[in-house]
Parts: C-alpha cells; structure tokens; sequence
C-alpha cells in the first residue's frame, strides 16, 4: 500500500489535486501551482481563532520529579488556512506543547533531535547549572538525544524554550522552535490571578512567507519580516468573557520589537516581567518587548459591553500584518463581578517583594556593535569562539554591567543567561514599567548604554551573553562567561 509521501512522488499530485488540502503536507505538495494560484497570503484577518498551545503531559512522575519529552522534528502547520507550511517543531506544532512547572518541583526533559542537523535546547529565564543551559558545545546531533535537568528553585515566571545550536539559533527558532515554560509557586497562587482559560500566553513573533506560503528564511532580514504570528496564527482572534484575563506575553521572535497596546487606549496592568511578578502592580498604556522579553499583563474584559472587539496593536508595525496582532471579541457570558482576585477586591497594591542589589564588586563595560565592521554584529569588537572565555566572573559577584550599543542606526539587545538582573537606567534615565522587574534580557537601541546590576550566585560555570535580535547572536554578537 502506498504511504502519502510514495503518493505523492507517483504523480498523483495533478489528478488528485484537490485533495490535497486535506492530506498532510511535504514542501513539495506546497509549491504545486494548484497553491500558487490560492493568494494564500491575503485571509480576512481575525477569522482564525486563536490557537493556545496544549500543556504537555509527563511521561513519568516520581516524588520529587517530573519527566517529559521532547522531539525536535520538521512538520507542517496550517498558518494560513489550507496552505500546508514546513516548520520546526517541538513534538509536530509550533509554538511546541507548554510546559507547566512548579517552583522546588525538579524537571527533566528528555530532548531527542529527528532531523538532519544538530539542536540544542535552551530554556531561556531558566536557572539551571550550566550543562543544562543548553550552550551550543552540548548540542544534541541529528538522531540523538539529551536530557535537561530544571531544578526550578526560581520564582513563578514565564520562560520559554528555544532552540540554541551554534549559528543555527536563528533559523531553527524563525522556522517554529519555540515553547512556553511556566513556573507557578504558592505565593503568586495565593494571589488569585485569573487562571485556566483566563490565564492566556501569547507568543508574538516576526515571519516572512515566500508567494506559496512558505516561511521565507533570509539573514537579518530587518525589512522583510512584516508577518506577526501570535502562538503561529497570523491575526487569530480570542473570543473572551466579560472578565479579568491575564495575558502572558512574549516575544518570541527574531528581529522585531513590539510596542503593544490595546485599539482602546485603555491601560493594562503589567504583573510581571522577565523573571517573575513585579514589586507592584503598573497600569501601562503600552509595554514594549524586543526578542526574548516577557510580560505579563492583566486586562479586564468586563468594562466593555458584549460585541466589543479590541485589537491588541503593534505601535512599531509598519502594515497591517504586523500593526493589527490580533482581535479580542468580549463575549456575553456572565460578568465575572467584582475585582479577580480571591483575597482582594481589585487589583492588590503590592506583589512580590523585590530586594534591591546595591553596590558591586566590579564594574564591566560592554559594547555591542555591527558599524566599522560591516556584516560581523561582534561583542567588544569579538565575533562569538566557543573556544574563549571573554569574562571571567567570581561566584558570589555582585557586579555593574554596562553595555554599550555603538551602531547609530541598528537597535540591539542583551540576554545573559543563568541569571535575571536589574536595570538601572538607560542612557542615565531610570527605567519605568515592567523593566523594574527582575529581568534576563533588556532593550538597548541605537546609540544607547544600559546598565543593570545582577549577582552571580546560582551556578558556576560556562554561560553565554549575547544580543538576542538572533540573527545577530548568530553571527557573532555573542560571548561567553566563566563563573568560577
Ligand atoms: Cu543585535
């Protein structure tokens, strides 16, 4: 009998042409003429509902531990209806299957890599010994696996999975290898914050399609990149009720940043940042994410009347797919009364209390830049050597970065990994909104100095810094640190 790809490459693909949107997908099927001629490209925005990724079930559960799997493979996924795509997957869908952890409650997660080329799996927020992070010398080869060990003694946060194969980050991670990974903990619980289908994560990120629909990979594709997938749907909509919902948002792209605000005006209540819940609750009227940032914003649902459709906007966007993110539609269900928190009436006036790191064992200066050396995004004037250590950092270190973006016309970035840190100010001004939070990857536009302070006291070892525009950190503005 034959299977669909022997099918396929029988030549059936003429006669049985319109079949095919119901068959399963190659990229060969998806450059047929039959697709060409679909203008794929140009849906009614807000038909398609919007997607939540389906929370992975542990294959084993001990006393102390949970374990799940993970397989990197090459699948295909609908992003514009009937137009079968290829993508990079996490167990067949992009974003791959949420993680749901529990702080004091260990992970393992087994990572088996079924393609042709080498993986390395990256839990970004994580605080995890260094042969756990993912660093591209424990990269994964094609048909092999690894398991990653997540103590998750850090505080409820919203982290992601992507992919970190040396100068492979940006092309795996831009062809659908990304997930969520959140960690819950008893005191973010007591607070009473909206949960199950009121507790939304949305991965926003940036995508370019070729004219058959296919995602269209070129290098620092500033320009090109014009599609904004929210959790792999271009423009999904959410119908919601009348409600307090808590939206957990990411950036989980490659080159674009994302000034995000509701149609309305209205303000939204940020919660939390890159690292877990805020000192205090920040009404904002916009929350800006590069690559790589999180945050989490409450919004209520329940001041608009039934019918009311907001969109969630993209004040960078250049057109409409990638202003236009998506649309809420506020349903008219019963009015969740009264404030969404069990304990309070409203929102309480103060979260999760923050210590504040002062003083500082040394000072570092740090300088990211691409101008003076055209095409080599570089760190300190250094493309990334696995085989240097550019820093080296005592355990224990209270330190004060600042890091120095010199281009005049590229905006960059910068993610340290097996710490969060706390931003001080940008270009002397202290930085407002969710950046007060704890943080593990902050904005450094052009011509502009950041600087935050973050203690090195978790793990020793080999971690790496870098811009996380990826396509950057790809080609060399990356570095790496020894914590000893
Ligand atoms: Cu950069």
């Amino acid at each position: 009998m034959l299977n669909r790809r022997d099918f396929l490459r029988a030549g059936a693909v003429g006669s049985g042409a319109a079949l095919l949107p119901a068959l399963g997908g190659t990229p060969a099927r998806a450059r047929t003429p039959l697709l060409r001629t679909r203008a794929p490209l140009a849906p009614v925005p807000f038909t398609a509902p919007l997607k939540v990724p389906d929370v992975l079930r542990p294959v084993r559960r001990t006393a102390t531990t949970d374990f799940y799997e993970l397989t990197v493979k090459e699948a295909t996924a609908e992003i514009y209806p009937g137009v079968p795509a290829t993508v990079l997957t996490y167990n067949g869908t992009s974003p791959g299957p949420t993680i749901r952890a529990r702080a004091g409650r260990r992970i393992v997660v087994t990572q088996t890599d079924a393609m042709m080329h080498e993986t390395s799996l990256h839990l970004h927020g994580g605080i995890v010994a260094a042969d756990d992070d993912g660093h591209p010398c424990n990269a994964v080869m094609a048909g092999g696996s690894r398991d990653y060990h997540y103590p998750n003694k850090q505080a409820a946060a919203t982290l992601w999975y992507h992919d970190h194969a040396h100068m492979m980050e940006a092309e795996h991670a831009f062809k659908g290898m990304a997930g969520f990974y959140l960690i819950g903990d008893p005191f973010e619980e007591a607070l009473g914050l909206p949960d199950g289908p009121r507790d939304v994560p949305l991965m926003i990120r940036d995508a370019r399609f070729d004219d058959t629909g296919q995602l269209m990979w070129v290098p620092d594709d500033f320009r090109g990149r014009k599609v904004a997938l929210v959790n792999g749907t271009p423009q999904p909509y959410l119908r919601v009720r009348p409600a307090w919902y808590r939206l957990r948002l990411c950036n989980g792209g490659t080159l674009a940043e994302y000034k995000l605000a509701l149609s309305t005006g209205d303000e939204m209540i940020a919660i939390a940042s890159d690292g877990g819940l805020l000192p205090a609750p920040q009404a904002l009227a916009m929350v800006d994410l590069t690559p790589g940032e999180r945050a989490e914003v409450l919004v209520d649902f329940s001041r608009y009347p039934a019918g009311t459709q907001l969109v969630l906007v993209n004040q960078r966007g250049k057109v409409d797919s990638d202003t236009n993110l998506m649309r809420f539609v506020v349903g008219d269900g019963p009015r969740v009364a009264g404030g969404p928190f069990r304990r309070h009436r409203g929102v309480p006036s103060r979260l999760r209390p923050m210590h504040r790191l002062t003083g500082e064992d040394a000072v570092r200066k740090i300088t990211l830049g691409i101008a003076g050396n055209p095409g080599a995004p570089t760190i300190d004037g250094k493309l990334f050597d696995m085989d240097r250590i550019d820093t080296q950092v005592p355990f224990g270190n209270t330190e004060l970065w600042e890091v120095s973006n010199l281009d005049t016309y590229v905006p960059h970035n910068f993610h340290v990994h097996g710490v969060h840190f706390q931003v001080l100010d940008r270009n002397g001004t202290p930085v407002t909104g969710h950046e007060t939070g704890w943080k593990d990857t902050v904005s450094i536009p052009e011509s502009t100095t950041v600087r935050f302070r973050v203690r090195f006291d978790h793990y020793r070892g080999r971690y790496l810094y870098h811009c996380h525009l990826l396509d950057h950190s790809d080609m060399g503005m990356m570095a790496q640190m020894q914590i000893s």
